[in-house]
């Protein structure tokens, strides 16, 4: 493993294009690439790992980006030309690293009170994904749907709980119709809508939770057939489990106290047994808490990895593709993400600490470029944009590449809006009162 080799294909010039202002700014290979791991810190299970660091001689030079300006685009510095909701900024990244081209942000104007959390979901089963979205100056969602092409029709508002901060989507009853779940941060609880197939919503069921809830992920952890959720309730420093029936109820299971502020939630198998295991992230004590599933809903004991500062979001996927699950985390007051490899004992090795952008908020990680090596995709709230970072399969990043959203972008989710086998993104702009679109297109080569 140690001899894993970096790879260069990935790593030919490319540029990023702002159309309207007729300005490119190319990326140059990056000198300083990051390599796979080489020397790593092994930590046994329940013991803190110190603050991960770029290793060695990489730290200084080490780093996936570029010099802060062309990382930015044309439109850095630029935080009062304020973007209505109607503006669409066309920016353009082919011909490089980032094959085939994203072209990027779209904006759609939603009209309604900043947009949130997001997902993807086909809700009227016309076998095209549609996107869904949480109001959080409110207490609704909207559904977009869409016909296939990237093209999305007015949004069909719902009622949902108040102020939600998460959005999911399953099938929760026994009909064909996607059901819809929020976690709401102003109700502190998660309103279940049960889908009517048509893109609206029953009324909302509510579960009361705990204290500001920030963040849900869905998963059947019993193996009942049926999905359960955890939950993070930020300000009572917890995380709830709630388990789901046939008829799309939840009761009360365990709770699991976390560190200081969970911000964050993935399920996912960790480690080699057949559960699932709970990965939350701590916003105010700058660490991640591990816990290993006991498949029947439960968790064993906490786990902690440092972070960066302010983790605030996290995502799980095989970066390094030795079969485990690693960890990718957003750190919002470090500007960087975190990246650490799993072990396959439960266990995350030291890994990668990469500067993103101001106030990275959400993460997700995708292959985006479909090379068939995941990605890691960041939501960077400050400095407006959304930063993709290109795998190597073998846990290295190539060049960071950058799409200007000029305006705050809030939560990511990606899937195939235009249907042509490459994944889309969607991005959130809540002080827009709009979402962003970055689709695929074809190549210009
Ligand atoms: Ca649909
Ligand atoms: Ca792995
Ligand atoms: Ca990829
Ligand atoms: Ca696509």
């Amino acid at each position: 493993m140690g001899s894993r080799s970096h790879s260069d294909g990935g790593l030919a010039r490319s540029c990023l294009v702002t159309a309207t202002l007729a300005v490119a700014s190319c990326l140059e290979p990056n000198p300083g690439y990051l390599g796979p791991t080489t020397s790593t810190t092994e930590a046994s299970s329940s013991t803190v790992v110190p603050p991960v660091e770029a290793t060695g001689s990489d730290a200084g030079s080490g780093q996936p980006t570029l010099d802060g300006g062309s990382t930015s685009g044309p439109g850095v510095g630029s935080s009062e030309s304020s973007t209505g909701p109607e503006t669409t900024e066309d920016s353009v990244v082919c011909g490089g690293p980032l094959e085939p081209c994203h072209v990027g942000p779209g904006v759609i104007a939603l009209g309604l009170d900043q947009p949130e959390p997001v997902t993807l979901a086909d809700l009227d089963a016309d076998d095209h994904l549609d996107i869904i979205v949480g109001i959080t100056n409110g207490s609704s969602v909207a559904v977009l749907l869409g016909d296939g092409t990237g093209s999305f029709a007015n949004p069909l508002v719902s009622a949902a709980g108040q102020g939600p901060l998460a959005v999911a989507t399953a099938h929760l009853d026994g009909d064909a119709n996607l059901d819809v779940i929020t976690g709401n941060r102003d109700g502190d609880d998660v309103t279940v809508m049960r889908g009517l197939g048509t893109g609206l919503l029953t009324p909302p069921i509510s579960y009361p939770v705990g204290d500001r809830v920030q963040a849900l992920a869905l998963a059947d952890l019993d193996g009942d057939g049926h999905q359960d959720l955890a939950v993070a309730a930020r300000d009572d420093h917890d995380v709830v489990i709630l388990l789901g029936n046939a008829n799309a109820e939840f009761s009360t299971g365990a709770s699991y106290p976390s560190l200081w502020r969970p911000e964050a939630v993935a399920l996912g198998p960790i480690d080699a047994g057949p559960s699932l295991d709970l990965v939350v992230a701590n916003r105010d004590s700058d660490d991640i808490t591990v816990r290993l599933g006991n498949g029947a809903a439960g968790f064993g004991l906490p786990m902690t990895l440092s972070a960066g500062h302010g983790p605030s979001d996290v995502a799980l996927g095989d970066l390094d593709e030795d079969g485990w699950l690693d960890l990718v985390v957003a750190n919002a007051d470090s500007d960087d993400v975190t990246v650490r490899f799993a072990d396959g004992n439960g266990w995350f090795t030291a890994g990668w600490s990469i500067p993103v952008g101001d106030r990275p908020h959400a993460v997700l990680v995708v292959d985006l470029d479909v090379d068939g090596a995941l990605d890691i995709i960041v939501a960077n709230r400050d400095s407006e944009e959304v930063v993709v970072l290109l795998g190597d399969g073998v846990g290295g990043f190539g060049p960071l590449v950058a799409f200007d959203a000029q305006t705050k972008v809030s939560r990511l989710a990606a899937g195939d809006l235009n249907e042509d086998g490459v994944p889309d993104l969607v991005v959130t702009l809540p002080d827009a009162d709009a979402i962003a679109l970055i689709l695929s297109a074809p190549s210009s080569g």
